[in-house]
């Protein structure tokens, strides 16, 4: 068996295969069985950023350390598992 399209566990995580074997023979005898191929996660959904854009406006003197903006990212791969 080959991977003819690429394998995408957040879409599909389970494929089950029908496969049946046939002889030359006459009559043809053949055998039939099911393969379960399980796909296992990897990290392939890069996170994103809430927003396409932020924005800060800040004052001058402003003290040091001081927290000027707070971004949000959202891991997509934790989207996918959850729908
Ligand atoms: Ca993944």
């Amino acid at each position: 068996m080959l991977i003819q399209t690429p394998l995408d566990y957040e879409a599909v995580r389970e494929h089950v295969l029908s496969i049946q074997a046939r002889d030359g023979g006459t009559p043809p005898l053949s055998s039939a069985t099911m393969v379960t191929i399980n796909v296992t996660d990897s990290n392939d959904n890069p996170p994103m950023f809430a927003q396409e854009v932020y924005a800060v406006t800040l004052v001058e003197d402003i003290s040091l350390h001081s927290t000027v903006i707070q971004v949000r990212l959202i891991c997509t791969a934790w989207l996918y598992r959850s729908g």
